[in-house]
């Protein structure tokens, strides 16, 4: 009887172990990268861009790269998404992908940041 009370010790303890282990896995930061189309026209756009989500939820960092206006942003895939991460950039006056610029904001950006300005 004494043998078989240590044995389930043993095993309850092991089971408790691997929940453990599975409940930290589950809480595991995930790190994704994604590229995001962008409408920046010059190291304004990059700078205005790149700080407006260096802080957000979830944004580990932010590169904008003003000759192809593509923006690369790893993000922690349990604090945020590519929906909210386009999102963001439409409000700070930019396209992102398929989700055109608030309006409000681009009006807001210096005339040189527009889409029709010249190549800068
Ligand atoms: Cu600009």
């Amino acid at each position: 009887m004494k043998k078989t009370n240590t044995y389930l010790s043993a095993l309850l303890i092991l089971v408790t172990v691997m929940m453990w282990s599975a409940q930290a896995f589950a809480q595991e930061k995930k790190i994704e990268s994604i590229q995001i189309k962008t409408s920046a026209m010059c190291k304004q756009c990059k700078d205005r861009i790149e700080n407006g989500l260096a802080y957000d939820k979830g944004v580990k960092d932010v590169t904008l790269d003003v000759d192809t206006k593509i923006v690369t942003i790893r993000y922690n895939t349990k604090a945020t998404n590519p929906e909210t991460l386009r999102k963001k950039i439409s409000k700070l006056g930019y396209d992102a992908d398929t989700i055109p610029c608030d309006k409000a904001a681009y009006e807001k950006l210096p005339a040189c940041c527009k889409k029709d300005a010249p190549k800068h």
